[in-house]
């Protein structure tokens, strides 16, 4: 199924729609069903759709036709000939509703996973009210209350774009095996020669109902004094921005890599430490405090190292009733109205 907004002057749906009941667009009963046939050429012609139309408020309803690309196109070329201006739904709503709301259900429906949905729901009633709210706090109040909503901009923007986690370390320590183990197929080839990825891969996944992309880098190699590898510009790039790095270790070969994880976290100090090939260690292996074991081709660890992702992620969730930004355009309102001059 697909549904088509529209709003304005119903009744130029009449030279389109022709509902059983016989009566306008306009005229439907708001909020009842009304079956009927779609086409410009009546509705005998050998074109005919099977439509359903509901008129929702005085100048709004919802045209509900089959979900196929086809179908649809040619719904909206119709209405485009019977007079009326196809918008993306972003605009429509904006349009038919206030600007917050119309945000609000764009983020909503813009949502990563059933997790991010639950919670941009719970937001689509919190935050439009809090917005009318603030415009009635005397200025320190106010104030007050945005900076606390904008704390927790970085949690609600990864409501809709995932957290990016990038996997790095010297080459053939197994990112691209932890990764394809992660994400759960083989989006990575995997070789016993070091330097197989030469690129940055992405993979997105969900981890405890949170949106995550997984970056799998080249192999970096460590110098004396800097990092030095092919890709290794991509792969700084990609360091220096990630919500998270994962520094990979090959435990059969612990003297190594130390040098390397110092210049990554001069990066990015959002880093978590990991020490690969544990099934391959003659003897048991201590990692150093903070620090993760596995084995990611024989699936070792795994579930503890998601379990560590996550509570470096979102080690805190803001409470339940407090309203938050959960889209670039929301934070920028929010630092409109607390007067910032860059907003
Ligand atoms: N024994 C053992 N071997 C592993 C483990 N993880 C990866 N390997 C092997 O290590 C080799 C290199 O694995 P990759 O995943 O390609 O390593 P990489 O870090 O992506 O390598 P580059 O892309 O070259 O930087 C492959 O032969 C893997 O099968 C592990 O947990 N235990
Ligand atoms: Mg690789």
């Amino acid at each position: 199924m697909a549904t088509i907004g529209l709003g304005g002057q119903l009744d130029l749906l009449d030279a389109a729609f022709h509902p059983r009941n016989r009566c306008s667009a306009a005229a439907q009963i708001p909020n009842h069903i009304a079956f009927g046939l779609w086409s410009l050429l009546g509705p005998g012609a050998a074109d005919t759709e099977e439509v359903v139309y509901c008129r929702i408020a005085e100048h709004q309803a919802e045209l509900h036709c089959h979900g196929g690309a086809a179908a649809v196109s040619r719904i909206l070329a119709d209405l485009t000939s019977c007079g009326c201006r196809v918008v993306s739904s972003g605009e429509f709503a904006a349009l038919v509703t206030d600007p917050v709301l119309a945000d609000v259900d764009l983020t909503l429906s813009q949502a990563a996973t059933a997790r991010t949905a639950q919670l941009l729901l719970q937001q689509r009633t919190l935050f439009p009210a809090a917005v009318s709210d603030l415009k009635n706090l005397p200025p320190d109040e106010r104030g007050q209350r945005i900076g606390e909503m904008l704390s927790w901009w970085w949690f609600g923007r990864h409501q809709t774009a995932p957290w990016q986690v990038v996997l790095c370390g010297e080459p053939n320590v197994g990112k691209s095996t932890l990764m394809n183990a992660l994400v759960g197929y083989e989006r990575a080839i995997v070789f016993d020669q070091p330097g197989t990825t030469r690129d940055v891969l992405t993979a997105e996944t969900a981890l405890a109902g949170w949106p995550i992309q997984f970056l799998d880098t080249a192999g970096l190699r460590e110098t004396d004094e800097h990092l030095e590898a092919e890709g290794i510009q991509k792969a700084r790039q990609r360091v220096h921005a990630a919500d998270l790095v994962i520094i990979m270790h090959d435990a059969t070969v612990p003297q190594r890599s130390v040098q390397l994880a110092r210049e990554i976290e001069k990066l990015n100090t959002r880093v978590l430490q990991v020490w690969n090939k544990i099934d391959q260690c003659p003897e048991a292996f201590t990692p150093p405090t903070g620090h993760v074991q596995i084995s990611a081709l024989r699936n070792l660890g795994l579930e503890e190292l998601q379990r560590a992702i996550v509570a470096r992620l979102v080690p805190r969730q803001p409470p339940e009733d407090l309203p938050i930004p959960c889209s670039a355009w929301q934070q920028a309102l929010l630092l409109r109205l607390s007067g910032h001059r860059d907003a």
